[in-house]
């Protein structure tokens, strides 16, 4: 008789910067979402897909909740961050000890149709009364089928979240093909890593105020017939002022952002990497529907 296999999307809600992206590099053992220190760092939601021989899990990456956007793009970020609730087999409500209880929140939980377990992460920063007040605080508001307290950094207890989302799962045949790691291509990923590298090297309203796309993603053959990809990227600005500190003195700033960016999408590729970064202005990108529609949101 054939062994029974287990498959189901669990999307992961919360506030930004909670540690959602980083929660689903730990529960599939190798990071595909960026991650940043700064808040908003996601902006679409991806799958990131988890297999072993009878289990796949999609995990519905999200931009965090914004709760009140400036502007039109932060308004689709949250759109994307809802998407979850319609579609997800188990949602995940994702945390830290040092957010507030919210009222709001508790109330689209109520609203969602599928079972809603509470991750409070980043427990390696918080003492265990501490915490254990907290997940007493939300109990108090909302029903929770289960409750963890986790830490994506040390993994403390992501086995025991990971072990009961594969029991929880609806037995059923895959939904991707089970060598898939993503519902996102290469050339996403791409784009992605260039923009981690922005929220490492800029500050202030930079990171936020740049688009990252992939031009022209040309496979070759390099030295001794190896592969070799020559990636031509555009970086989009809202104003001149963005750029020129993008570009940098003498073009310093961008020459080390190519760089990193470069190294890092090699080892993600598993090969050498021509990379050109762009700088283009788009004024007010982040506040049209045309600019948000070309660039997939
Ligand atoms: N100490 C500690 N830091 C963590 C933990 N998990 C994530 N972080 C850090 O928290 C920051 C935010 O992590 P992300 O995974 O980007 O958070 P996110 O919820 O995906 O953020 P957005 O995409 O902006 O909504 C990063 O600096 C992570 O390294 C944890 O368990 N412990
Ligand atoms: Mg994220």
């Amino acid at each position: 008789m054939e062994k029974t296999h287990r498959s189901g999307f669990v999307h992961l809600l919360g506030n930004p910067n909670v540690g959602k992206s980083s929660l689903v590099k730990a529960f599939c053992g190798q990071k595909l979402a960026i991650i940043s220190d700064r808040p908003q760092t996601t902006r679409h939601r991806i799958f990131i897909i988890y297999n072993d021989p009878g289990h796949q899990v999609v995990f519905s990456d999200a931009p965090g909740l914004i709760k009140m956007p400036q502007y039109m793009l932060q308004e689709r970020m949250n759109l994307q961050a809802h998407a979850g609730l319609h579609d997800a087999d188990i949602l995940l409500f994702c945390t830290t000890a040092a957010e507030p209880v919210d009222p709001e929140i508790a109330a689209t939980l109520s609203r969602a149709k599928m079972p809603v377990w509470l991750v409070v992460n980043k427990a390696d920063l918080f003492g265990k009364a501490r915490l254990a007040e907290y997940v007493a605080k939300w109990a108090a508001v909302h029903p929770f089928q289960k409750s963890f307290i986790v830490s994506a950094l040390t993994l403390e207890n992501i086995p025991e979240l990971m072990s009961s989302l594969l029991e929880a799962l609806p037995e059923g045949p895959p939904y991707y093909p089970k060598e898939d790691l993503s519902d996102r291509h290469e050339r996403f990923f791409v784009a992605e890593i260039v923009r981690e590298n922005i929220f490492r090297l800029f500050h202030d309203e930079i990171p936020y105020s740049c688009e990252v796309q992939v031009q022209d993603y040309k496979e070759t053959t390099g030295k001794e017939g190896s592969p070799f990809a020559r990636i031509f990227v555009y970086i989009i600005v809202e104003r001149e002022s963005q750029k020129a500190i993008l570009l940098g003195q003498k073009g310093q700033a961008i020459k080390d952002l190519g760089i990193r960016a470069r190294q890092e999408i090699e080892s993600f590729l598993g090969h050498g990497v021509y990379l050109d970064l762009q700088v283009k202005v788009e004024k007010n990108w982040r506040n049209n529907p045309q600019a948000l529609k070309k660039y997939g949101y």
